[in-house]
């Protein structure tokens, strides 16, 4: 769950190589998109059906954040997997791309977002997404979906849906990273992230980006520590507004340029009427907790994050969400 730094990872030598294409519905933009799943010898751990669960997770979360962008060609995306020691799971793209400057730092976008909108692997046969996973936390808390493409089974109230799990590490590889402070927000001097960009740093840190502050009527708070993520504490962290008209981010010289935010609207939480699902807590980008028996998708907030940081989303999705 914690977003390590896109370029922090080398490639590791020795694996075996297993294939699934993410391309088993019919949608125009995921039938394009290949996920290649390989392990690493700290995997070895694993048996044959705890490998195919990882697969197939791990092709049905690409699949679901990749149909969601307009994509003109087939694209392979292979992502590297170890087991570890740690408490939950990891994951970043393997390197950041630079693709721009603004506002005096070169721009940097994830390499799986980077290969997604452009079709040009930036780093050839390396891995472009690393994902540790903790083998306590594989085998004794996750719950893996008998059929991860229907997710319609019950999630068991005592444990952490996979898919969840799986989803939020690709959203880190897609959108959600960066190289700011994690408590402070600040950037480095010289770069930041498609991400980064938009943090307003505070306590909270701030997410300013113009899609992101549409759809959620304010801009949304990052986790203070942890700040690619949502929210903080448990209490309900900011209302939101229904979903506004769709806001293209256009790239310019290689570089994305956003529309003007529009001023938050001025909104009494009481009057609101805010519901539970409008929390940033329940989200699956957030930062804070991981509730057991309960399943998280890829909601109207992190369709807008993916335009703020440059992708362009296929025009099923450009107005609403499914
Ligand atoms: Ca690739
Ligand atoms: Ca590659
Ligand atoms: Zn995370």
């Amino acid at each position: 769950m914690i977003p390590k730094p896109a370029n922090a990872r080398a490639p590791r030598p020795g694996c075996q190589r297993w294939l699934a294409l993410g391309a088993f519905l019919a949608s125009s933009a995921s039938a394009q998109v290949a996920t290649q799943v390989t392990f690493d010898a700290s995997a070895n751990v694993l048996d044959p059906a705890e490998r195919d669960e990882i697969v197939s997770h791990t092709a049905e979360a690409m699949r679901r954040w990749s149909r969601l962008l307009a994509i003109d060609g087939p694209r392979s995306i292979e992502v590297r997997v170890s087991i570890t020691d740690q408490a939950t799971a990891s994951a970043a793209s393997a390197v950041g791309i630079p693709v721009g400057e603004a506002e005096g730092r070169q721009l940097l976008e994830q390499s799986v977002a980077y290969e997604l909108r452009t079709g040009v692997d930036p780093n050839g046969a390396d891995p472009d997404m690393y994902l540790q996973i903790g083998l306590d936390y594989l085998r004794n808390t996750l719950w893996f979906d008998p059929d991860p493409g229907a997710r319609s089974a019950p999630v068991p109230s005592n444990r952490t849906d996979a898919m969840s799990t799986f989803l939020h590490e690709v959203g880190h590889a897609v959108a959600y990273n960066g190289w700011s402070d994690a408590t402070t927000g600040i950037p480095p001097a010289t770069l930041w992230s498609t991400f980064d960009r938009w943090m307003i740093p505070g306590s909270p840190t701030l997410f300013s980006g113009a899609n992101a502050v549409a759809a959620w009527g304010v801009a949304p708070d990052l986790t203070t520590g942890n700040n690619k993520h949502w929210g903080n504490g448990t209490a309900i962290a900011a209302p939101r507004v229904e979903w506004q008209p769709a806001r293209p981010v256009e790239w310019r010289n290689g570089l994305a340029v956003p529309p003007l935010a529009p001023a938050p609207p001025s909104m009494s939480p009481a009057v609101a009427g805010i519901a539970a699902q409008d929390s940033l807590i329940l989200q699956l980008m957030n930062g804070v907790v991981f509730y057991s028996g309960h399943r998280y998708d890829i909601s109207p907030l992190d369709v807008a994050v993916l335009r703020d940081v440059g992708l362009p989303l296929d025009a099923l999705f450009a107005n609403g969400f499914d």
